[in-house]
């Protein structure tokens, strides 16, 4: 049995859910016995589960035990550094496939796909269409969902053209309940920041880095309501429990991004930085944090 998942350490996303899902479909139209799951069973935050609800058909990839995953062959998407993955519980597993959209970290895997796009889940339907293999619409659906949902409904700064097209190409072959701009509107919700716990805002998908030294957590805002909670940000971001803990606001009304340092070991960034963009943690903050660290 190969399991197939995406990024779970600290949280998935509604790409990686997606993704691991029709990677599974593929893997089982070519006659292998495949299973999506999860790996961490904390790794769908509630703002990702109101978005699951609406994509037709989508059921969770259910979780599964250390010993489950070292008894089986592995799949990953959206991911290929196992250090944000299986890495983190300890195991120790060459990936019989690999599709992802992040940088390359040079892992070895049975087939590897890697290719800078938007979203993993371009890729796999690409994959799809590659093989002549036939999605259920159901599935063609929650792979736009995650489209949309990692290039921030186009907006973000690492989509790219191939993306556009799949969308495209994804409504012209299949049959999707939603209209693109209907999808958007539930990918790009407005965050209610007002009735959230600074805990909860500062672990906002979260993503650790580095041995788990390094936290970079992110949100969507679509109006200035942010501004209630922003002391309190910027006095408990302090307090993680990260050498370099990374806020990352996405401001919509605007099409900006602002990024927030608080940097207890390095010394060398910024309390905050501004972009004229969204901007991608993966593309844009993540490369440039371990370049920095690592002329230290
Ligand atoms: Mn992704």
């Amino acid at each position: 049995m190969i399991l197939v998942f995406g990024h779970n350490f600290s949280y998935t996303d509604i790409d990686s859910i997606t993704s691991s899902i029709a990677l599974t479909y593929i893997l089982k139209a070519e006659g292998k016995d495949a299973k999506a799951v999860i790996i961490n069973k904390d790794a769908i935050q509630d703002s990702d589960k109101n978005i699951i609800l609406q994509i037709r058909g989508l059921e969770i990839p259910e979780f599964v035990s250390k010993e489950t995953i070292l008894n089986n062959d592995i799949a990953i998407a959206d991911h290929n550094d196992p250090d944000e993955s299986f890495g983190a519980i300890g195991i120790n597993k060459t990936p019989v496939f690999c599709i992802d959209h992040h940088l390359d970290t040079g892992i070895k895997a049975g087939v590897k796909i890697i290719k800078k796009v938007g979203a993993a889940a371009t890729l796999v339907a690409q994959l799809a269409k590659d093989k002549g293999i036939k999605l259920p619409d159901s599935i063609a659906e929650a792979l736009v969902f995650g489209i949309l949902c990692d290039t921030k409904g186009f907006k973000s700064k690492k989509t790219t053209q191939d993306d556009k097209d799949m969308v495209e190409y994804l409504y012209s072959a299949y049959n999707i309940s939603k209209t693109i701009e209907e999808i958007i509107l539930l990918v790009i919700a407005d965050t209610d920041i007002s009735n959230m716990t600074i805990e909860e805002i500062l672990n906002n998908d979260l993503k650790e880095y580095n041995n788990d030294l390094i936290g970079i957590a992110s949100m969507e805002v679509t109006d200035d309501d942010y501004l209630l909670k922003i002391d309190e940000i910027l006095k408990e971001g302090w307090n993680t429990k990260y050498e370099l803990y990374v806020f990352m606001l996405f401001k919509f009304h605007k099409d900006e991004t602002t990024v927030y340092y608080f940097d207890k070991k390095y010394k060398c960034f910024p309390d905050i930085k501004n972009y004229n963009s969204i901007i991608s943690r993966g593309q844009d903050i993540v490369p440039e944090v371990f370049e920095k660290i690592g002329k230290q």
